[in-house]
């Protein structure tokens, strides 16, 4: 199968950190892709109408998205224990989990292309500083439970940690201005603890290029 993905995607490495932890990314080619969110014609639109990544392309040419959609899938390919719990009541807070991970990455990303997509005149600072208010909801939310994440060096990682790790590895990328850690310094410790594992290690962006004064 093929992974349209990019390497800062924190969407894309979600996927990535599911095959690495299920023992599955010998299966998969890793097809690096762009994105271009002002155009909706895309080529990409052609494998997800919603012209975004990752995008898990099966044998048979059937598209597979979004990327919780993925996990799901690849979590049915192995034998062992399942990073997306099945039962109740894990499953709930699991996914529920999965979802404040998920939404720091939209907003993320939302904050970001307004930063560098939008021509400047079109920018709006309230609407990037709106979000960059809900990852600080968020971050207050997951402080309150950093107890209840889970083991950050458990066997078996979660698909909620999973998404939580990446959502935050992607504010620390775009917005190293926005000094989280010490505010929220025991989501930080779980955070350090848990991209110790080799499936953060492996999937780590790239350092940005260092801007030219
Ligand atoms: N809910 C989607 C979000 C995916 C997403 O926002 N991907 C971004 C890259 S990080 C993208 O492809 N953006 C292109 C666009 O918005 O046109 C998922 O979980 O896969």
């Amino acid at each position: 199968v093929k992974l349209l993905s990019a390497p800062t995607s924190p969407f894309a490495r979600k996927v990535r950190i599911v095959a690495l932890e299920t023992g599955l990314m010998n299966r998969i080619e890793i097809v690096p892709t762009a994105t271009a969110p002002l155009q909706p014609q895309s080529e990409l639109s052609r494998e997800n109408p919603l012209g975004k990544i990752p995008v898990l392309v099966l044998d048979d040419g059937e598209q597979l998205f979004d990327s919780l959609v993925i996990c799901d899938y690849l979590d049915s390919l192995h034998g062992g224990e399942r990073v997306i719990p099945q039962s109740a009541p894990q499953r709930w807070q699991v996914l529920r989990l999965h979802a404040v991970g998920a939404g720091i990455g939209d907003a993320a990303v939302l904050a970001r292309y307004e930063e560098s997509l939008r021509a400047p005149s079109e920018r709006s600072s309230t609407w990037a500083r709106a979000q960059m208010g809900k990852i600080a909801n968020a971050l207050d939310w997951l402080e309150a439970r950093t107890a209840t994440i889970g083991d950050p060096e458990a066997v078996r990682a979660d698909i909620g940690q999973i998404s939580v790790a990446a959502g935050l590895g992607y504010v620390g990328l775009r917005f190293p201005q926005f000094e989280w850690r010490p505010k929220w310094a025991g989501l930080a410790a779980w955070f350090d603890r848990f991209s110790q594992r080799e499936s953060m290690r492996r999937t780590a962006p790239p350092a940005p290029a260092v801007q030219p004064r």
